[in-house]
């Protein structure tokens, strides 16, 4: 076995020497010491060797790997010094790289930031506010006391947290207005400010229905503010948001805490009014609800409704991105399919 070894050393040796360049060298290498390579083989036969052989062949044999591959490096670093002498650059450039993949933004970030910015353009100013909210800023100021039927639209989910009298006063808000009174609490008018987040509500979810969703709610307050400042200003929302030949309509509707209170509708810009699918015949699209803030919500928070006024507003943020890019599932939104989420890569923020 030893001299088999020093047999296959001075013919390694031999052939590595008449190696000119790397593929030679790389040949060499797999021929050698490969996993089919002829010392490797060798190497393995030693185990069958009677007891008194295998020691020393064993010792022989990593002796003799250790010097082949100690003289694969120094051949290895002399064939790149003869290349960087010659010119030939050190690493092919030539072979094309992986592009990294990119992320985007989600459909939900990227319309909020298109409603953020259209409002911002008109003065409002963009606060958030808790998702975990007390029954008295999403039900009670808000002028839905507790046997009031409209609570039972916005059944919801409630803390598990009981206080002194046995109630649970905590939940999930159920839409973004509670914040109306945190901010007029907070500030004296006058108020503009829109507030985008997060609102929950047990839903058997549909096309159009999320247990979890986004709205964006809307609140200006101060002297001498009518419903024509509200038509105004949404219909201009309305315009820079779906483009200047949009038509806007306006509907009595009822919310406990607005006085009058108002649907907005665009004309449907699938069928341009004359009525299709998408509109359900009618020619419109509900984008939201808006109102003039009610006396009794104002008087709460300490303004004299005698001396202030003011309006408000609620849109469904998903609702208004699937008319914006014709999305006909509101599940769409969470569900985390990639095929749904990369056609929004690029879309302009
Ligand atoms: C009304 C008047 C105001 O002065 C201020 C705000 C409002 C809106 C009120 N707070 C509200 O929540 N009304 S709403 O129940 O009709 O919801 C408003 C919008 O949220 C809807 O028009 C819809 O676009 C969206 N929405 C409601 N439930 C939803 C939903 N979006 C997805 N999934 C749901 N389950």
């Amino acid at each position: 076995m030893l001299e088999r070894l020093e047999e296959l050393r001075a013919r390694a040796i031999a052939e590595m020497e008449a190696a000119g360049d790397k593929a030679a060298l790389e040949s060499w290498r797999l021929a050698y010491l490969g996993r089919k390579g002829a010392l490797t083989i060798l190497l393995r036969s030693i185990g069958a060797l009677p007891p008194e052989e295998r020691r020393a062949a064993g010792a022989a044999g990593n002796q003799v790997k250790t010097d082949l591959e100690t003289a694969l490096e120094r051949k290895r670093a002399a064939l790149e010094a003869a290349a960087r002498s010659t010119g030939e650059p050190p690493l092919d450039i030539t072979l094309p790289g992986r592009a990294p993949t990119l992320g985007g933004l989600h459909p939900t970030t990227l319309m909020l930031r298109q409603i953020c910015r259209a409002f911002t353009a008109l003065g409002f100013q963009v606060v958030e506010g808790p998702e975990v909210e007390w029954d008295y800023y999403n039900f009670e100021a808000l002028n839905i006391p507790k046997d009031h039927p409209a609570r039972d639209m916005w059944s919801t989910f409630w803390m598990d947290f009981q206080n002194k009298a046995g109630e649970r006063p905590m939940l999930l808000r159920t839409h973004t207005s509670p914040m109306q009174i945190r901010v007029m609490e907070r500030a004296r008018p006058p108020i503009r400010v829109v507030i985008p987040g997060r609102c929950y509500r047990y839903e058997a979810t549909d096309a159009t229905h999320e247990s979890i969703f986004f709205q964006v709610e809307g609140l200006a307050v101060d002297q001498g503010i009518t419903m024509a400042d509200l038509k105004g200003t949404l219909y201009e929302f309305a315009r820079r948001l779906f483009g200047p030949e949009r038509r806007v309509r306006f509907r009595c509707d009822y919310f406990p805490f607005v006085e009058p209170g108002v649907e907005m509708a665009i004309d449907c810009f699938a069928c341009g009014g004359s009525g299709c699918r998408l509109c359900s015949g009618s020619g419109w699209i509900e984008i939201m609800g808006a109102g003039m803030v009610h006396p009794k919500v104002l008087e709460r928070v300490g303004y004299d409704p005698q001396v202030y006024t003011g309006f408000a507003f609620g849109l469904g943020l998903e609702r208004i991105a699937m008319l914006q890019w014709g999305i006909n599932d509101i599940r769409l939104f969470y569900s985390n399919d990639l095929r749904f989420l990369k056609q929004f890569k690029g879309v302009g923020q």
